[in-house]
């Protein structure tokens, strides 16, 4: 432990900690901008800047560690004007429009720049000039850009991809996709992690909400919905709704509330997911096919971007079937179209995702079998349906709950558990344990694979079968794991990569809460819904169960492949 004084009160901390970290100890908060803790410590955007005694320069808070005697002053005169100064040139570069920004009022600059009462721009404005693929789902608006590198530094060291680099000299210096190629050319794997990172608005989803309203009001259209299961755990934060009233079932009276005609939930097909992948890789395990080792799972478009970019060759190890968010899509046209007595055409199938890769996998050639286009027509991020909810001026607080309309409404606490790394795996193995003994397992039985570790190993039984497994999350992780898997260094049977750190809980199309992370919070949201279901197998799933009766025949039956599968290939 160092002992120091910070505006006159004396500190005691740890001998790592840098100035920042010693300040939050006693409740001195410094402003930074840039910093994120153990990703972007490089004091660039110089808001954070302190004086010491005895030393010249100002230094910065986020990346100076304190030492023994060390006096400090986080708001001296001097710190104070310097600190206004460097925020007011970070807005000469920016686009301060914050009245069309969608990051307004969740904007780390607009913040700092209020909190310091800077109330004019006395610098001319620069902000660059922007140009980009409108039609890709991940903007990037260079004119917002504060060249803080989070976007950087996040895709090369939590997803190792580096799709950004710095590029230009000088003042003409700037970030922008690296090695001068086209966002659509550059392997972005889409996870979003950049948009949740980014502290300000120079980096989010393609917006779809006008679309949306357009179908909601064209009378011919009948809108079905369905909500992935990691929304459930987020929806609620960016409306300051509190955990316990921000319920799926509130979340399916805002929805009605806005018109959509029919509210479903992702979980019904999360568990017909687990029907289909569950018996693909029992047939795998048989030797009954000739798929390569091991079985990834395919529901993270993300991450099946990823392999079909880096590792080309590996493309083959995915599972055949389709999304959880692509099966409904096509059960939505299909099965539900009959039910319904309607035109397919006439359906208009839509998702709320965590996930900004699920707009493009949406949009996939291979991904229009049902009769009528593509399988799911638009898809919402978390942070889009909460701007129409807004949009309506829907007070959720007062909402009473609703139901999810019948019968792809039912889900089971294993199709919930799918937003969390380990779920899909775990939800897996409690159908495959089924399918294999004709007995149930202890529905906790599999739960060595939760939580936020990057990449998780367990081997566990099955009726005297020993079956390794491993749950990969993020991607610089998943990079390792799959150099490891190709040189033979680690075998596995069955892995579950999810891009996202901690899963879709932490999906880039989810609330941003800047410099927070938390899928942990939102996974255990996840996992107590899961506990106190009382459906926690796939297989019970009565509406799951009825649809193969009546429409889809067996698992992995001919109307199985050609609507609930896909070649990875095309
Ligand atoms: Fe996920 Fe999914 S779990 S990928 O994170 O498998 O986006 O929540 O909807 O499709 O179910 C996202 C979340 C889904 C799908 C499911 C899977
Ligand atoms: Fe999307 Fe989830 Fe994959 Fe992230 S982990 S890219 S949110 S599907």
């Amino acid at each position: 432990m160092v002992n120091l004084t910070i505006n006159g009160l004396p500190v005691q901390a740890p001998e790592s900690a840098t100035i920042l970290e010693a300040a939050a100890l006693v409740n001195i908060h410094i402003p930074t901008i840039c910093f994120l803790k153990d990703i972007n410590e490089i004091g660039a955007c110089r808001v954070c800047v302190v004086e010491i005694e005895g030393v010249d320069k100002l230094a910065s808070a986020c990346n100076n560690r304190v030492r023994e005697g060390m006096v400090v002053l986080t708001n001296s005169p001097r710190v104070r004007q310097t600190r206004r100064t460097n925020v007011e040139l970070i807005l000469s570069e920016h686009d301060c429009f914050c009245a069309t920004c969608v990051r307004s009022g969740n904007c780390a600059l607009q913040k700092v720049a209020n909190d310091l009462g800077i109330l004019e721009l006395p610098y001319e404005r620069r902000p660059a000039p922007t140009k980009w693929d409108h039609s890709f789902p991940l903007f990037r608006d260079a004119a917002k850009c504060i060249k803080c590198m989070r976007c950087i530094q996040v895709c090369d060291k939590i997803q190792g991809l580096n799709i950004w680099d710095l590029v230009g000299t000088g003042s003409r210096t700037t970030v922008d996709v690296s090695f001068s190629r086209k966002i659509t050319d550059a392997d972005c794997a889409l996870c979003g992690q950049c948009i949740t990172h980014c502290p300000v608005g120079a980096l989010r989803e393609r917006d779809d909400t006008q679309r949306m309203f357009q179908a909601i009001a064209n009378p011919k259209k009948i809108t079905v919905i369905q909500i992935a299961p990691a929304v459930r755990a987020a929806w609620g934060e960016a409306l300051g709704l509190p955990r316990e009233k921000a319920t799926v079932k509130r979340l399916v009276a805002a929805l009605r509330k806005i018109g959509f005609d029919y509210v479903f939930d992702t979980t019904f097909s999360a568990d017909l997911t687990i029907m289909e992948e569950g018996h693909e890789f029992l047939e795998r395990l048989a030797g009954r096919n000739d798929h390569p080792w091991p079985m990834f799972t395919s529901c993270c478009p993300g991450w099946v971007r990823f392999i079909k970019s880096q590792y080309p060759d590996m493309t083959e190890n995915l599972s055949t079937a389709k999304s959880p968010q692509q099966m409904f899509g096509a059960v939505a046209k299909t099965y539900y179209a009959q039910l319904l007595g309607a035109n397919p055409a006439d359906i208009f199938s839509v998702s709320i995702m965590p996930c900004v890769a699920k707009k493009s996998e949406a949009e996939l050639p291979t991904m229009n079998d049902a009769e009528a286009a593509q399988d799911v027509d638009l898809v919402l991020t978390t942070r889009e349906i909460v701007r129409m909810i807004r949009a309506e001026k829907i007070d959720v607080k007062s909402l009473e709950e609703e139901e999810f309309d019948s019968p792809l409404g039912v889900g089971t606490g294993a199709g919930v558990i799918f937003g969390a790394t380990g779920g899909v795996m775990e939800a897996a193995l409690r159908s495959a344990y089924y399918l294999v003994t004709k007995k149930n397992p202890e529905a906790d039985a599999f739960r060595d694979v939760r939580g936020m570790d990057g990449w998780k190993e367990a081997t566990f039984d099955i009726a005297g079968i020993p079956v390794r497994v491993a749950v990969v999350s993020g991607l610089a992780n998943t990079r390792r794991l799959m150099e490891h898997v190709r040189s033979g260094k680690s075998s596995y049977d069955f892995v579950e990569v999810m891009a996202c750190p901690g899963g879709c809980v932490g999906g880039g199309g989810q609330p941003i809460w800047d410099g927070e992370e938390l899928a942990s919070t939102r996974a255990d949201v996840l996992y107590g819904l899961d506990k106190v279901d009382n459906l926690r197998f796939s297989h019970e799933n009565p509406s799951v169960l009825k649809a193969y009766e009546s429409f889809f025949g067996k698992p992995l039956g001919h109307k199985c492949h050609e609507l609930l599968h896909t070649d990875h290939h095309a």
